[in-house]
């Protein structure tokens, strides 16, 4: 999509003189513009003057199997052997079996100026967690499984990008922007414990659905392209600005960097393949609520280096009335995971989105 729009924008900065409308034609007919992006990519582009875009992406991530490090650990050594800090000298006596993560992203994009487009994300997320729960303060005998649910709107964030530079192949951007905690850190659900109870409890960091502080992401993103190929690498940052959320604690700076290739096989279809790195650091202090014996009630179980490999294609149907429409999937799989302390690791990441642009 991206690589389209910058065809757009070099056309579209040669004829500012003239009118938007005429600007607007030329990007229309340039359709046999190089490849588009993967549909997981962000804020890799700006627009010309007065164009929007909206997007809509759903992302499901899938986690099942828990790991500590790199090596998988079964539910009944983190029952027995993984001591809870919260609650001295209790064990992980319930243990996460697996997670799923449901996310509708919406986006939009405006083109302040020929330099600067103004992109602003919301999100709603549905998230599920099985368990299993121990029997007792000892042993290995199970008395039964639970899942626990939360969903709502997340974060929502906006952000500025510029165009640092820009050439007939190449294409360097920068953006700032801002998350604001609007998302809920205080979703509770009903959990069955080892004593055989059924309490309602504040959920554990991970179910809750912001991160509860005001954050500054910042990323620099190149591409480029030649004949049928394109090519890019983006990082992003996520810094926490406040050292804790109203329930007293901090998610860990975030970090990310991602590489991708693609190549067009016609006008309307092309296919990309990517790599993503991400870390991400423990989370600092704690909520008072969350204190289950459980792994994911103890900050140290957040964070690490999780490295994916992914693939995609992204079709842009040929059709005079919709042009500026792109439909695109993507799936990815981790091939390393380090993860802090005990967690579930991650499985498969499906991402499909439709974009419009006008
Ligand atoms: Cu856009």
């Amino acid at each position: 999509m991206n690589n389209f729009y910058k065809i757009c924008l070099m056309g579209g900065t040669i004829l500012s003189f003239t009118s938007i409308s005429a600007n607007a034609q030329t990007c229309h007919k340039n359709h046999d513009a190089p490849n588009n992006a993967p549909i997981s990519i962000m804020g890799d582009h700006t627009h010309a003057k007065g164009e929007w875009m909206v997007s809509y992406r759903f992302n499901r991530m899938n986690m099942e199997g828990n790991r500590q490090g790199t090596r998988s650990i079964s539910p009944e050594t983190i029952a027995t052997t993984i001591s809870n800090p919260n609650a001295p000298p209790a064990t992980m006596r319930v243990v996460p079996t697996k997670m799923n993560m449901d996310m509708h992203m919406f986006g939009s994009m405006y083109g302040l100026t020929d330099e600067i487009t103004i992109m602003a994300m919301g999100m709603y997320m549905q998230k599920e967690m099985d368990h299993l729960t121990f029997s007792g303060m000892m042993g290995t005998t199970r008395l039964g499984h639970f899942t626990t649910r939360s969903s709502g709107w997340g974060d929502i964030s906006i952000s500025g990008i510029y165009n640092l530079y820009k050439s007939p192949k190449h294409n360097l951007n920068l953006s700032l922007g801002v998350s604001a905690p609007t998302g809920s850190i205080k979703n509770a659900d009903e959990v069955l414990a080892p004593t055989n109870a059924r309490p309602t409890l504040r959920l554990p960091y991970s179910m809750q659905l912001g991160s509860g502080t005001w954050d500054a992401l910042a990323g620099i993103t190149y591409t480029g392209h030649k004949d049928k190929l394109s090519w890019g690498a983006q990082y992003n940052a996520t810094i926490r600005l406040e050292s804790e959320n109203s329930q007293g604690y901090q998610w860990g700076d975030k970090h990310i960097f991602i590489g991708w290739g693609g190549y067009k096989f016609s006008n309307e279809f092309s296919a990309n393949a990517l790599i993503n790195v991400e870390t991400q650091g423990r989370i600092k202090g704690s909520d008072t609520l969350i204190t289950a014996p459980v792994q994911t009630a103890d900050p140290d179980n957040y964070g690490g280096k999780v490295i994916e490999l992914g693939a995609g294609f992204t079709y842009s149907p040929d059709i005079l009335t919709i042009k500026g429409l792109e439909f695109g999937t993507e799936i990815r799989v981790p091939i390393y995971q380090d993860l802090n302390g005990v967690q579930l690791e991650q499985d498969m990441n499906i991402t499909a989105g439709l974009i419009y642009r006008f």
